[in-house]
This record gives C-alpha cells, sequence and structure tokens, in this order.
C-alpha cells in the first residue's frame, strides 16, 4: 500500500508545482559551442524548447566529446543518441545517394548549393535518409572546402602533388583529390589536429569555419582558397525520437531545424567574410587567387566515374539548378 501512494502523492504535489514531463536530447558535434555548427546547434535547442513549452531540450556536446561524425551517424541511427549536426563526409556510408552531393566543384557558389540542397533533389535526399533511419530534420552547413598543408603554397593543382592530405572517410573526395596528385588519408576528424601536429600528414581541407575554430593556424602554414568542394551538413535525429513525436511536435522540430539552418549558414557567411583576415593574423600565408581551371581540369577524368556511379543526368541536374 505505502509503495502505491507514494508515488501517487508525488504526482499531485508535481502537477500542483505545474510541472511536467522534460525529455533531454543529447545533441553532438564535431566543432566548438561559438563555431557555426554550435550557432545553428543552440538556436535549434532554444527553438524546440520554446516550441515545446519545454518539454524537450538538449543537452549539447561540442568538440567530437561524442566521437567522430561516422560514430556519432551510427548512434543516431541506432537511437543511443538523439542527434547529430554533421557533414555529409561520412553519410554516404549510410546512405550511398547522398555522395553525390560530395563531388568535387559540382557546385558553383553558395547561392546555387544552398537552392539544391533546399529544393526537390535535397528533398529527395532527405527521403532516401529517413528509409535508412536517418531522420534529417534540415540540411544545415559546413561550407566550401579549401586546402591548408605545412610544406608550399599551392596556387595550381600540380603543387598539391605528392602532399599526403587528410581526408574525410569519403569516397567521392578520395578519388577527386587523387587528380590532384594529392596522396588521400582518410581520418575521423577528432584525430586530425594531432595528426597534423605530429606530421603524420602534410595538410587537410576543411572550411573556413572549420580552420578557423579548431585552431589549425597552429599547426599549418599555407591556406590556399581552392573551394574545391562544397560540404553540405545535416541536423539529423534518430528515429527513436521521432516516431514518438505528436504530429504538432514533429512540426516544431522541422521549424526548429530550418532556423538552426539559417543561423548556421549566416555564421559560415560570417566566417568567410572575416575569418580569412583572421586567419592572416594568427600567421597564415593565404593564397587568395588559386588557378581553378586547373583543378577542374585535373578532376574531369574522375567525372566520368561519377557519372557511371550517380547517372550523368543526375549530375546534370543538379549543375542545372540556376
Ligand atoms: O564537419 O571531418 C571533417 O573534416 C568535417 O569537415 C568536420 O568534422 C566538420
Amino acid at each position: 500500500m505505502k509503495t502505491w501512494i507514494k508515488p501517487l502523492a508525488m504526482a499531485a504535489l508535481l502537477c500542483a508545482a505545474g510541472a511536467q514531463a522534460q525529455t533531454v536530447l543529447k545533441i553532438g558535434y564535431a566543432t566548438s559551442p561559438t563555431s557555426h555548427y554550435g550557432v545553428g546547434s543552440t538556436v535549434f535547442c532554444e527553438e524546440m524548447e520554446k516550441g515545446t513549452q519545454g518539454r524537450y531540450k538538449c543537452q549539447q556536446f561540442p568538440n567530437s566529446a561524442l566521437g567522430g561524425e561516422r560514430e556519432q551517424i551510427e548512434a543516431v541511427q541506432l537511437g543511443t543518441q538523439d542527434l547529430v549536426n554533421t557533414s555529409t563526409g561520412p553519410l554516404g556510408n549510410f546512405v550511398p545517394e547522398v555522395k553525390i552531393v560530395d563531388i568535387p566543384f559540382l557546385f558553383r557558389d553558395y547561392d546555387h548549393a544552398r537552392k539544391v540542397m533546399d529544393g526537390p533533389i535535397g528533398e529527395d535526399l532527405r527521403k532516401k535518409m529517413e528509409a535508412k533511419g536517418l531522420i534529417n530534420l534540415a540540411w544545415t552547413e559546413n561550407g566550401f572546402r579549401h586546402m591548408t598543408n605545412s610544406k608550399r603554397a599551392i596556387v595550381q593543382a600540380s603543387d598539391a602533388g605528392g602532399l599526403k592530405m587528410r581526408t574525410m572517410e569519403n569516397k567521392v573526395h578520395m578519388d577527386g583529390y587523387k587528380t590532384f596528385g594529392i596522396l588521400p588519408t582518410p581520418m575521423p576528424f577528432p584525430e586530425l589536429f594531432t595528426a597534423l601536429q605530429q606530421g603524420t600528414v602534410d595538410g587537410q581541407e576543411n572550411p573556413i569555419p572549420v580552420i578557423l575554430s579548431s585552431k589549425f593556424s597552429q599547426v599549418q602554414k599555407h591556406l590556399s582558397l581552392t573551394g574545391h568542394v562544397y560540404s553540405p551538413a545535416a541536423l539529423i535525429l534518430s528515429p527513436a525520437v521521432w516516431n514518438k513525436l505528436s504530429a504538432a511536435d514533429k512540426q516544431v522540430f522541422l521549424e526548429a531545424g530550418k532556423k538552426a539552418a539559417a543561423a548556421q549558414r549566416k555564421k559560415v557567411n560570417d566566417d568567410e567574410d572575416n575569418g580569412i583576415a583572421q586567419l592572416e593574423k594568427e600567421g597564415m600565408q593565404v593564397v587568395k587567387q588559386v588557378n581553378g581551371e586547373s583543378f577542374r581540369k585535373a578532376v574531369a577524368p574522375a567525372y566520368q566515374q561519377y557519372a557511371k556511379e550517380f547517372g550523368a543526368d543526375k549530375i546534370a541536374a543538379i549543375q542545372a539548378v540556376k
């Protein structure tokens, strides 16, 4: 009798206090809380908490505290982690169709990339992800990737020849970068700083917001604004959470995702505008006038392979978006 009355009395007390059940969702990402991923994730968490009147809130795990992106995607798929804000780098290992957006020199600029990701092509990829147990709430953003290294200034593709460079665990990237003469070394992001510091690799490539927030200027001398590939990102929720949400809460989560994406992209813009001067201040030597044509020419043979894998029509459909 006692054990039955106690919880009842407690519930009555809680009701009287106006308290309600609160679910805390774990969200992870690779970089710092003030980085683009941190800004986007924080907006998501705030909007979601507000929209559900505090029934849901976040616990944030920045700086790869929950592991590399590949591990985190897997955990979200399994339901042992609730949310991840991640690049598409390792995502193709779970949803092969997504790899098409990782093709080098596919997107002309940020406007083009964002339009494709927010349009029917991005929507179709979101559905493909859902079929694999990954609920993509919104395409966020990592940014156009640029090369850094400790050996020399890269002005044209041949300058990259022979450099040992860390890449993401992404075959589309690796196949493309090989045509530049780079020796690609795939490695999870949390191992990268130490690998650069110890000289295990000569260089790496990442968007300005990542280079900035991860303090790569401490371990890399040269930065070249190669912009050789766009790096999309996704805010992914576990189906274990999604399937329990009411229709109204699902809408709240999706709206919060949209606001997160807008904030994250704005931070990418800000870092592109102000971050390069900051990196110069920190001692990096920056090549701003890269010979883009030399890279495009080099990568052309890889496009035959990409066409075979994804369909020339699918690649052309992305290029045709204006
Ligand atoms: O998503 O692995 C990478 O280089 C990613 O760009 C980074 O973790 C941010």
